[in-house]
C-alpha cells in the first residue's frame, strides 16, 4: 500500500456517506466532522492541525448554501480542500541560481536517506542543466564517503574525492574545485547522527555559519512519523533549515507527518524520495497531494474555480468556437492559463475533453503545462491561429525560443490536431457536456 492510501480511503468513505444525503442536518455535519477528525488523527496528522482544520471546516459548513450550485457535502469537501492547501502552502521554490555557486547541505538522522538523496539531487540538477558536485562530508566513517563515491560513479555524477579530514578545510577545497571546474551546485552529504547531540551539532553550526548555504534540508524518513517534526525542531536550535525532504514516500507510512511539516516547522517540504533508485525524486507539490487524498471528489471545487477562472464572455466564445470548429492555439493557451489557476491536477485535466489525448501520466503536470505554455508562447499570433503553417524552420525557431525540442513542438501540434478533429466531430450535446465539465453549463441552456 502506498503512502496516504489509507487516509485517502477513509476520507473518501466519510464523504461518500455525506454525498449520499442530499441535505445535511446539523447532526450529519457533526458526525461527518467527527469521522474526519478521527481519520486525520489516525493518519498521524499533527493534532493541532486537525483541531484547526476541523474547526474551520465546521465554521464554514454552518454557513451552508453559500455556493448554490454545490451540495452541502461538496461544499464541505471544497472547504477542506482549500484549508488543506493553505496548510501545505504553495509548491516550493528551490533556491538555486544558474550563474552562481550554490551550496545545498543535507542533514538528518542516521539512515534516513541523506546519501541516497544527495545523489538523487545531483541527478535532478544535472537534468535541469546545472552542474552539480557531490561532496562527502562524513569525517568519521570512511564507508560513508565510499558509499557516496560509488553511488556517484555508477550514476555518472561528479563527486569531490579529495580526502580532507576536517569540515571547514574540506568545504573550502571543494569550493575552489567547483570554481576550477565551473561547477555551480555543491551538494553536501553530512554525517548521520543518532541524536541531536551538542558536539556534532555545534560543528554543523560552525560550517553553516562559515559558508553561505542556499539550502539546508532536513532529510527525514517518512516511516518515522511525527518524530521527524521533533528532529526538525532539534536541528533548528542550531541551524536554519530551509526545508525538508521526505524519503521512502514509496512506503506504506501514514504520511501525516509530511502534511504537518510545514505547519509545525514553518519550513516547506521541498522534495520527496519515491524509491531507492537515483531517479526516484520528485518536487513536492501540495496540490497534487491534496487532490490525491481527496480524489476526484473535488471536481465540484474545480468546476467552481473554473467558473471564476474563465470569464462568462470567454466561456460563451469557447462554446461557439467548439461548435464552429474555430478553436485555435490562442484558445488553447487561455484554457491552459485557466487550468493553471485551478491548480492543474492530472485527474481533472484528463477528465476535461479539451485535454484528452494528452498523456498526463508520462510527465508531471507542472512541467507539462509549463512546456505547453512555453511552446505556445513561442508561436506568433498567426501561427497560433493557423498551426498548419508551422513548417520545419518555424518548429526549430519555436523549440529554440521555448527551450524545448522540435519533438516537443511536434507532439503538441499532433495533440492539438487530434483535439481539433475530436471537436469537429462533437455535436451540440457533447459541446454542452464539455462546457459542463468546465463548470459553465448553467448559462447556456
Ligand atoms: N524505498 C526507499 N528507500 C530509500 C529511499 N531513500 C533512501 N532509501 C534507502 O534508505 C537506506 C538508507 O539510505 P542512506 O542514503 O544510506 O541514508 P543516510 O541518511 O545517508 O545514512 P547515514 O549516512 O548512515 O546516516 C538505503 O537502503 C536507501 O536505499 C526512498 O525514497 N525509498
Ligand atoms: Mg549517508
Amino acid at each position: 500500500m502506498l503512502i496516504f492510501e489509507s487516509l485517502k480511503k477513509n476520507i473518501q468513505y466519510v464523504f461518500k456517506k455525506l454525498y449520499s444525503k442530499g441535505k445535511l442536518s446539523p447532526s450529519d455535519i457533526e458526525n461527518g466532522l467527527r469521522e474526519l477528525r478521527i481519520t486525520l488523527l489516525e493518519a498521524d496528522v499533527n493534532y493541532k492541525i486537525v483541531k484547526e482544520l476541523i474547526s474551520r471546516v465546521s465554521e464554514e459548513a454552518k454557513k451552508q448554501n453559500v455556493v448554490e450550485s454545490l451540495t452541502p457535502a461538496e461544499q464541505i469537501i471544497t472547504i477542506l480542500y482549500k484549508e488543506l492547501k493553505n496548510i501545505l502552502g504553495e509548491s516550493p521554490i528551490i533556491n538555486i541560481k544558474h550563474n552562481e555557486k550554490n551550496l545545498i547541505m543535507l542533514v538528518g538522522l542516521q539512515g534516513n536517506g541523506k546519501t541516497t538523496t544527495a545523489a538523487k539531487l545531483a541527478k535532478f540538477f544535472k537534468e535541469k542543466g546545472e552542474f552539480p558536485l557531490l561532496i562527502p562530508f562524513d569525517f568519521k566513517r570512511p564507508a560513508a564517503r565510499e558509499q557516496l563515491i560509488t553511488l556517484a560513479k555508477t550514476n555518472q555524477l561528479e563527486v569531490f574525492e579529495e580526502k580532507i579530514n576536517a569540515p571547514i578545510p574540506a568545504l573550502k577545497k571543494a569550493l575552489s574545485y567547483m570554481d576550477r571546474r565551473q561547477i555551480n551546485v555543491g551538494i553536501i552529504d553530512t554525517a548521520g547522527r543518532k541524536e541531536i547531540d551538542v558536539e556534532t551539532m555545534t560543528e554543523l553550526k560552525r560550517v553553516s555559519d562559515t559558508f553561505s548555504m542556499n539550502e539546508i534540508l532536513l532529510v527525514a524518513d517518512s516511516t518515522i512519523g511525527q518524530s521527524s517534526l521533533k528532529i526538525a525542531e532539534g536541528f533548528e536550535k542550531y541551524i536554519d533549515l530551509t526545508g525538508g525532504i521526505f524519503t521512502k514516500y514509496d512506503s506504506s507510512a501514514k504520511g501525516g507527518s509530511i502534511l504537518s511539516f510545514r505547519y509545525v516547522t514553518g519550513k516547506p517540504v521541498k522534495f520527496i524520495g519515491t524509491g531507492e533508485k537515483v531517479s526516484d525524486l520528485e518536487i513536492f507539490h501540495p496540490d497534487r497531494i491534496v487532490s490525491r487524498i481527496l480524489g476526484r471528489g473535488d471536481l465540484a471545487t474545480l468546476a467552481e474555480k473554473a467558473e471564476k477562472a474563465i470569464s462568462q464572455e470567454e466561456s460563451k466564445n469557447l462554446i461557439k468556437k467548439i461548435k464552429n470548429n474555430t478553436f485555435d492555439m490562442n484558445d488553447y493557451k487561455k484554457q491552459i492559463e485557466a487550468i493553471k489557476k485551478m491548480g492543474g491536477f492530472s485527474t481533472i485535466l484528463s477528465s476535461m475533453p479539451v485535454m484528452q489525448g494528452i498523456n498526463f501520466e508520462a510527465m508531471s503536470e507542472g512541467n507539462l503545462l509549463k512546456k505547453i505554455e512555453a511552446i505556445i508562447n513561442g508561436m506568433t499570433k498567426e501561427e497560433r491561429a493557423n498551426p498548419d503553417i508551422i513548417d520545419g524552420s518555424r518548429k526549430r525557431r519555436i523549440a529554440k525560443g521555448s527551450g524545448t525540442h522540435v519533438s516537443d513542438v511536434n507532439k503538441l501540434l499532433k495533440q492539438f490536431s487530434q483535439m481539433s478533429r475530436m471537436m469537429k466531430g462533437m455535436n451540440k450535446t457533447k459541446a454542452m457536456n464539455m462546457a459542463k465539465n468546465l463548470g459553465i453549463n448553467n448559462r447556456f441552456h
